[in-house]
C-alpha cells in the first residue's frame, strides 16, 4: 500500500484557511446543494465526523485543514471536490479512495454532503455528561494498597486506535496484562499525581478511569464529556495530587474539570472567544493540548483556533481564576522544558513555538521555526555548545529545531531557536530522548515515501552536525505487508529502551519493536493478535513526571 491517510491529515501542513464568518448563505446552499436522504445525512455526518473534522473541525471553519464551508464547496464544485478526496493534494489532505479507505459510493456521498451546510451539533453540558457518567467502582470499594505484582512506573499504556481499546504492556517482562476497552480511537494516556490513576480519552471524548492498583487493573469509571476531544490532564500540584482531572474538548469547545478518583463533572467552562490576532468572535475554538503546571496549582490549556493559552487555577473552582495568555493561533501540542518551569507549544499552522513562563504566569516569547512544527511533547537535551536545549521536528520539512531554554546560565541563546539540523524528511510527528540518552529519535510517520515512513532517523546528540543513522524498525519487526508507519519514540522508566509502534491498517498485522537504546540495536518485538492499530505508548512514570 501506498502512504495510506491518517484522518490527520497530514493537512497539518496546510495553512490555514479560515473564514470566521458563519458558512455563506445557508439558504443558497440549501437550494443549490445536492439533496441527501436523511439516511445518506447520518452516514455522511458519521464519516466526517471519523475522517475529517479532526482537520477541518466540525463547524468546517478549518485549522489545520481548509475551511470547507458552504461559500466554498459550492463553488469548487462536485467533480473537483470528488476528485480531490480520492486522490488527497501534495500539500497534505490524505488519498481517500486510491488508498483504498473510502469506496468510491462514499466519496460521492462526502463531495455532495460538504455541499451541504454542516449539521449544527449539540450543546452537551451537565445535564448530558451526569447521564454518562458512571463509577463503575466506587473509591470506597477499591484497593487501599497495590493488590498486584506488576511495576506499576515501568507499565505502558499503548493506543489500539482502531479498536477502540489500550493494551497495558509490563515494560519488563512485555507481556500484555489487560486490554482495556475504551472510547473510539482513543487519543493519549495521562497519570495521576501518584501514579495510581491512569485517564485515557477517546476521539468521541469518553474517559476512561483505570485503577493500576487492582489485581488486574482496570476501568473504576467513566464519562463522555462532549462530542469529540482529544486532551486530558490531572492537578499535580501539592496537596491537589490526585484531587481533580480536567479534559478538552473539540465539540462543543470547552473544558471540564472532574473528581480526580471518580470523574464526576464539575465545572464546565467554554473557549468560545475572541482571536488574539484579529480579536475576531470564534465559535469554535478547539481544546488542543492541556498540562498541569508543577509550579502552581493551575492547568495550562491551549485554546486552537483563538490563540489563547489559558492558565486555569483549580485552588476554588467555585470562583474560577482563569490567566489568558496571548499567544499565537492554531496552538496544537507541546511539552516542558527540562525545569518543567517553561511550557513550549507549536502553533503548528503559523511555524511557530509559544514559550509561557508557568511560574510567572506570563508569555516569554514566540519563536518562528520551521514549516508546521509537531513536537508531542518535544526532546529536552544538553547541547555542547548551547547548552540546555528544546527540540521539535515538523510535519512541513525535514527539519529539527532546537530553542535554547536556559535563560541563566545560556542566556543568549535562551527563546531563540539556536540551531536547525536536516533530519530524514517531513512527515514527522514525535521527537523524543531521555536524561540518561544521548540519542535524539525522530519518526517520519506521515512521509510519502515507505521507506522513509517505516523506519526512523537517530543523531547523537554531542555530535548533531554528523548527521543520523536510520533504525528500519519495521523490517525490524518482520512485518512485511501494509504501510508499517513508524510512530511515536516511547522510553522505558529507565531510559535504556525505546519502543516504537509499527502502524498497520486494522486488518493488518502490526507490532512494538523495542531497541536497546545504547548500543541502537534491535531488543525485543512485541507481536500479539490483540495489537491492533498500535500507535501511542504511554510509559507511566515518564507521563507521571513529565520525563522527555
Ligand atoms: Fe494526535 C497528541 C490532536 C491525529 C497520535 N494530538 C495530540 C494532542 C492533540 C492532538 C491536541 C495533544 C494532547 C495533549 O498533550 O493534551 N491528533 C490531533 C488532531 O487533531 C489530529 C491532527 C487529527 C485527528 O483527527 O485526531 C491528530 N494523533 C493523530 C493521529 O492520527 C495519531 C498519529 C495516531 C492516533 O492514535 O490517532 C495521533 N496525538 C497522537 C499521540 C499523541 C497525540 C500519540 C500524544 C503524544 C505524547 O507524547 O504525549
Amino acid at each position: 500500500m501506498k502512504f495510506s491517510p491518517v484522518s490527520f491529515a497530514v493537512a497539518l501542513a496546510v495553512p490555514a484557511m479560515v473564514s470566521l464568518g458563519f458558512g455563506a448563505t445557508s439558504a443558497l446552499a440549501a437550494e443549490q446543494a445536492p439533496k441527501l436522504t436523511a439516511e445518506e445525512m447520518e452516514r455522511g455526518k458519521q464519516i466526517y465526523f471519523e475522517r475529517c473534522a479532526g482537520c477541518h473541525g466540525v463547524l468546517r471553519k478549518g485549522a489545520t485543514g481548509k475551511a470547507l464551508t458552504t461559500d466554498l464547496t459550492l463553488e469548487r464544485g462536485f467533480d473537483y471536490l470528488k476528485s480531490f478526496i480520492t486522490y488527497g493534494s501534495p500539500a497534505g489532505m490524505p488519498n481517500w479512495g486510491t488508498s483504498g479507505q473510502l469506496s468510491e459510493a462514499d466519496i460521492d456521498l462526502m463531495a455532495k454532503y460538504i455541499m451541504n451546510e454542516p449539521p449544527q451539533p449539540p450543546e452537551f453540558g451537565m445535564k448530558e455528561m451526569k447521564a454518562t457518567w458512571k463509577v463503575i467502582v466506587p473509591p470506597e470499594k477499591r484497593p487501599t494498597k497495590k493488590m498486584n505484582k506488576i511495576n506499576i512506573e515501568n507499565l505502558f499504556s499503548v493506543t489500539l486506535r482502531d479498536a477502540g481499546e489500550i493494551a497495558l504492556i509490563d515494560g519488563d517482562t512485555k507481556k500484555i496484562i489487560n486490554i482495556v476497552k475504551t472510547g473510539y480511537a482513543v487519543h493519549i494516556s495521562r497519570l495521576s499525581a501518584s501514579g495510581r490513576y491512569l485517564y485515557v480519552i477517546g476521539r468521541d471524548a469518553r474517559i476512561n478511569l483505570i485503577d493500576l492498583w487492582m489485581e488486574k487493573p482496570d476501568n473504576v469509571a467513566e464519562i463522555k464529556i462532549g462530542l469529540e476531544a482529544r486532551s486530558v490532564e490531572t492537578s499535580k500540584a501539592k496537596g491537589y495530587e490526585d484531587k481533580y482531572a480536567i479534559a478538552g474538548s473539540y465539540w462543543p469547545p470547552q473544558y471540564v474539570i472532574m473528581n480526580g478518583d471518580t470523574l464526576e463533572p464539575l465545572k464546565i467552562a467554554s473557549t468560545r472567544g475572541m482571536t488574539v490576532d484579529t480579536q475576531e468572535f470564534h465559535p469554535e475554538p478547539r481544546v488542543a493540548s492541556i498540562l498541569s503546571s508543577h509550579y502552581r496549582p493551575e492547568f495550562v490549556v491551549n485554546v486552537k483556533e483563538t490563540g489563547q493559552i489559558l492558565l486555569v487555577n483549580y485552588t476554588d473552582i467555585k470562583n474560577l481564576t482563569v490567566t489568558t495568555i496571548e499567544a499565537e493561533r492554531f496552538l496544537h501540542d507541546g511539552g516542558f522544558d527540562s525545569t518543567h518551569r517553561y511550557f513550549l507549544v507549536a502553533a503548528n499552522a503559523r511555524d511557530t513555538i509559544a514559550v509561557v513562563d508557568t511560574k510567572e504566569g506570563k508569555l516569554v516569547n514566540l519563536i518562528k521555526v520551521g514549516k508546521t512544527p509537531h513536537p508531542g511533547r518535544g526532546a529536552n537535551f544538553n547541547h555542547p555548545k548551547f547548552g540546555p536545549v528544546w527540540a521539535t521536528s515538523h510535519l512541513g520539512d525535514e527539519s529539527v529545531a532546537l530553542i535554547g531554554t536556559d535563560p541563566v546560565k545560556h542566556k543568549d541563546n535562551a527563546w531563540k531557536m539556536v540551531a536547525s539540523i536536516p533530519g530524514q524528511g517531513g512527515g514527522s510527528l514525535f521527537i523524543k530522548t531521555h536524561p540518561k540518552s544521548k540519542n535524539l529519535y525522530v519518526d517520519t510517520t506521515l512521509h510519502p515515501e515507505g521507506e522513509i515512513s517505516s523506519s526512523i532517523a537517530v543523531f547523537d546528540i554531542n555530535n548533531l552536525d554528523k548527521g543520523f543513522d536510520v533504525l528500519p524498525i519495521a523490517d525490524w519487526s518482520g512485518i512485511k505487508d501494509g504501510a508499517r508507519r513508524v510512530v511515536q519514540p516511547e522510553y522505558n522508566k529507565a531510559g535504556d529502551e525505546v519502543w516504537f509502534s509499527v502502524w498497520n491498517g486494522k486488518t493488518q498485522e502490526s507490532a512494538i519493536v523495542i531497541v536497546d537504546d545504547k548500543t541502537r540495536k534491535l531488543k525485543h518485538v512485541i507481536k500479539d493478535k490483540r495489537l491492533v492499530t498500535p500507535t501511542g505508548k504511554f510509559n507511566v512514570y515518564n507521563t507521571q513526571h513529565d520525563v522527555y
